[in-house]
């Protein structure tokens, strides 16, 4: 069997409990298959030269991580500017918070040909290569420059725009053209997908030779929507270990006369927190019956913090629920428990059994992992309800969910009103419904299917 090589701009070492969507989901491809997985080590040398850092190799059970380092100058622009200033909100339909610096473009072409440059020197002629995400989507084109001839695939965790919004950014048909240099492009959603189709007919004049294969810049390329899935049993066992089971106990002690709505992210614009809370004042103030009662428990992991956007965005929701608690409080209850801090892993599946309703509601995602997270933790006896953006390309497939539109504050707030009213025989209902959905496609079915497109997908060396 042909050994894997993930790339991906952060890597994580699977034997520990690693946090955040990603590391969780790739740590669980490498585990089955071993194999290399390749990235920045998440060292910033100050005053290391641009384009130049070190390679540290590192066994970790069955799979060898390799890491380099980024100067100070190559992470300003690479990681800060260019994926999360540029691409990051461009690719989240928020044209309004890009920031298209011209120095930022060469950094990002720079950790590419970096990160060519040292992987060249780890591969084996017949390793199949997966590449992840944003930052680094020129990278087949850099390693094909350097003569690599193994099948290459990509796989964007997060959504792709419609034509119009990806042509506003000034380096957008080299991005273009740099995927072609991929023998496979997985996307999370038929939505992604159909939006790539029309982007690359329209813009590079690709030839649609059916079956979701394209020809281009003399390269053909075949996509898929490959909807990314947790590890459904993995999750149930957390579940119902010690961890889990103190924070279900503690919060159902303290909150027994309450109804918990949960929402759990990284503090992100993309998550559309400022519109939730102003959905949940929207259901007090319209549905009184739920004051002294229902409590929103708002878990929002620091993320990004040296990137402007994301402080004014932590000042906004402190603002938010500040005046809500103001407004609304009582000396015995708290509408807002809003928690700016990670929270362990272990701990998670505890809060989400606890919830009556959990509120996943970006304006915009990829995929979204806490919501299958939330599925996969229920009780399927006395199960919560999933309120769920339809902007999430999670709402593709999760029938069963009770979909909002974030924006629609109002509309939004009778919906959750719904949630929190809805009958046992209707809430296990929906439950069976998501819970076999997430169990069909789950995080191996989504490695297993893209990498079996992978193989069978044309060569472009
Ligand atoms: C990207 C795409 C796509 C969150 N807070 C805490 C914590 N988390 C964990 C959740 C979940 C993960 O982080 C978040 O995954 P999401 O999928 O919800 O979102 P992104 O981080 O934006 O991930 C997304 C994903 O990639 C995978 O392709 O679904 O659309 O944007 O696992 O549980 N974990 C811990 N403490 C927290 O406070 N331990």
């Amino acid at each position: 069997m042909s050994r894997l090589v993930v790339v991906s701009n952060r890597v994580a070492d699977p034997r520990k409990a690693a946090a955040g969507g990603l590391a969780v989901a790739l740590g669980d491809a490498l585990h089955t298959t071993g194999g290399l997985w390749f990235g920045w080590s998440g060292h910033v040398v100050e005053g290391g030269a641009a384009g130049e850092g070190e390679l540290h190799l590192q066994q970790a059970g069955g799979v060898k991580l390799a890491t380099v380092d980024l100067s100070a100058e190559d992470h300003a622009g690479y990681y800060l500017g260019y994926s999360n200033g540029v691409l990051w909100p461009v690719f989240h339909y928020r044209l309004d918070l890009a920031r298209f610096d011209a120095d930022y473009i060469g950094a990002y072409r720079r950790v590419n040909q970096l990160f060519a440059r040292k992987l060249m020197t780890l591969l084996k002629p017949d390793d199949i290569i997966w590449v992840h995400d944003y930052h680094l989507i020129p990278l087949a084109a850099e390693l094909r420059a350097r003569g690599a001839r193994q099948r290459i695939g990509f796989f964007l965790h997060i959504p792709l725009p419609p034509q119009q919004i990806m042509t506003a950014i000034p380096q957008h048909e080299w991005l273009m053209r740099a995927m072609f240099a991929y023998d496979l492009l997985g996307f999370q959603g038929e939505a992604d997908l159909q939006n790539f189709s029309r982007y690359v007919q329209a813009e590079a004049g690709a030839e649609d030779l059916g079956d979701n294969r394209f020809r281009a810049f003399n390269s053909t390329v075949k996509a898929g929507a490959f909807p990314i899935g947790i590890d459904v049993d993995e999750f149930a066992e957390l579940t119902h270990a010690r961890e889990a089971g103190d924070m279900y106990e503690r919060m159902r002690e303290e909150y027994s006369r309450r109804k918990i709505l949960l929402g759990v992210e990284r503090l992100d614009y993309s998550k559309g927190l400022p519109q939730r809370l102003r959905t949940f004042k929207a259901l007090l103030k319209k549905y009184p019956e739920n004051l002294g009662s229902a409590t929103l428990v708002q878990i929002a992991s620091p993320s990004r913090e040296d990137m402007g956007t994301y402080s004014d965005l932590r000042q906004e929701m402190e603002s938010l629920c500040g005046a809500i608690n103001g407004d609304f409080g009582e000396l015995d209850w708290m509408p807002v428990r809003y928690i700016h801090r990670n929270v362990a892993r272990k701990r998670l599946p505890g809060l989400y059994r606890v919830a009556r309703v959990a509120l996943v509601t970006p304006l915009r995602d990829g995929m979204n992992l806490v919501a299958k997270e939330f599925i996969a933790a229920q009780d399927p006896a006395d199960p919560g309800v999933l309120v769920l953006s339809r902007f999430a390309g999670a709402a593709e497939r999760l029938e069963g969910a009770l979909l909002v539109n974030p924006y629609d504050t109002d509309g939004s707030a009778d919906t959750i009103q719904q949630a929190l009213q809805m009958q046992l025989p209707e809430r296990q209902a929906r439950h069976q419904r998501l819970l076999a959905q997430i169990r069909t496609q789950d995080v191996h079915w989504w490695r297993h299917s893209f990498l079996q497109a992978l193989a069978e997908a044309p060569v472009n060396a």
